[in-house]
């Protein structure tokens, strides 16, 4: 049986992501798509038969059609689609940041642990990349001993006009903020934050690029460079350094070829390329979830937490100070 997709928000991974369920993927059919660019739904509505238009979000999760929700808008629009979702009691697959501010994502935990199980899976598809999840299991199984140290780096070749400085630390540097809490198994507790020399291709209004330190409650330090406007490709990158060694992210898929007297394999240009494979897996895991009558993957909790390490970021980087990262206790609902 496959399940009926409403999607919110069909500009880059909104399109990207009706076209993986529509052609890629088994067990979805998306039936509803709305944007607030209406001539977007539309034209995307028109490449999948069937599916109609919606003029709100809101109104395409009232849909009885609609059995599950992906939201891929805005990160500020993100909390009142995925409230809206959980009150209707329908599972919403919601992009990353699952909300911009930890106090946002606070009203969706609050709302959903008000429910009968969870309901939310948040986009962080590191943790469905293959590359990454070799990483993982090579910490898990001691082969580089205990991590001292992560160093990681997040570059886009470029981001769209519409960019912002705060999505430096809320939208981009969140992947690693989430990764780095999965790779580890614990939480952060700390987090600075130092500019780099600015860029004369940083978009405008934005200090790029930016490194942020964060320490783990073990006492690990993770050092995240986010570079926006590295023009050379889209590279992310993750090396543990362990007591008895380190393990860094492998070349996935890479093809090295050597030719006119150079070697090498080509960058990926985006994230697009990049974590193809990831967001097919994570996507077949949300509908084979939601068909069993689950939810599994990175939780509205995660959410929140990666939430509360940006909101801290953005204030050290304010202040120049380290910010103390204090999590609530994780509500017993999120334990399975
Ligand atoms: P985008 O600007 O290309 O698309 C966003 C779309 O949302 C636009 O078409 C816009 O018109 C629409 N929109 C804005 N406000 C809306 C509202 N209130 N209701 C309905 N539609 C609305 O941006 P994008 O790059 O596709 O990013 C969308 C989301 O996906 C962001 O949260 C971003 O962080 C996330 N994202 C995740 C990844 C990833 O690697 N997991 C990659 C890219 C984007
Ligand atoms: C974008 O929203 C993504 O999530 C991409 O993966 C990231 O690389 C980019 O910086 C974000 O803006």
């Amino acid at each position: 049986m496959s399940v009926r997709v409403g999607v919110i928000g069909v500009g880059m991974i909104g399109a990207d992501h009706v076209r993986r369920i529509s052609s890629a993927l088994a067990g979805g059919d998306v039936v509803a798509v709305t944007d607030a660019d209406l001539g977007r739904a539309q034209a995307v509505a028109a490449g999948v038969p069937g599916t109609r238009v919606h003029a709100s979000g809101e109104a395409l999760v009232a849909d009885d059609a609609v059995d599950v929700v992906l939201v891929a808008s805005w990160g500020p629009t993100h909390e009142r689609y995925v409230l809206a979702s959980i009150r209707a009691g329908k599972p919403v697959f919601c992009e990353k940041p699952l909300a911009t501010t930890q106090d946002a994502c606070r009203r969706i935990v609050d709302a959903e642990t008000g429910t009968g199980g969870r309901l939310v899976q948040v986009g962080f598809m590191r943790r469905y990349d293959p590359a990454y999840r070799a990483l993982k299991d090579s910490l898990d199984h001691g082969s580089i001993g205990a991590a001292l140290m992560l160093h990681c780096a997040h570059r886009n070749a470029s981001v769209p006009s519409s960019y912002t400085e705060d999505m430096m630390v809320n939208d981009s540097g969140v992947h690693e903020m989430d990764a780095t809490r999965w790779l580890l198994g614990e939480e952060i507790v700390g987090v600075r934050a130092l500019d780099g020399r600015r860029s004369t291709r940083a978009p405008e209004g934005v200090r790029d690029p930016l490194l942020l330190i964060l320490d783990s409650a073990s006492g690990v330090l993770v050092d995240i460079e986010v570079s926006v406007s590295a023009g050379y490709g889209y590279d992310v990158r993750c090396e543990v350094v362990g007591e008895r060694g380190t393990a860094s992210l492998g070349d996935e898929g890479a093809v090295r070829i050597a030719r006119d007297g150079h070697r090498g394999s080509p960058v990926p240009q985006g994230w697009q390329d990049r974590f193809a494979r990831a967001y097919d897996i994570e996507l077949q895991a949300w509908l084979d979830a939601a068909a069993a009558g689950r939810c599994t993957g990175p939780s509205s909790w995660d959410g929140l937490a990666a939430a509360a390490i940006a909101d801290r970021a953005l204030e050290a980087r304010r202040t120049g100070e380290r910010v103390p990262v204090d999590l609530p206790d994780r509500p017993p609902f999120y334990d399975t």
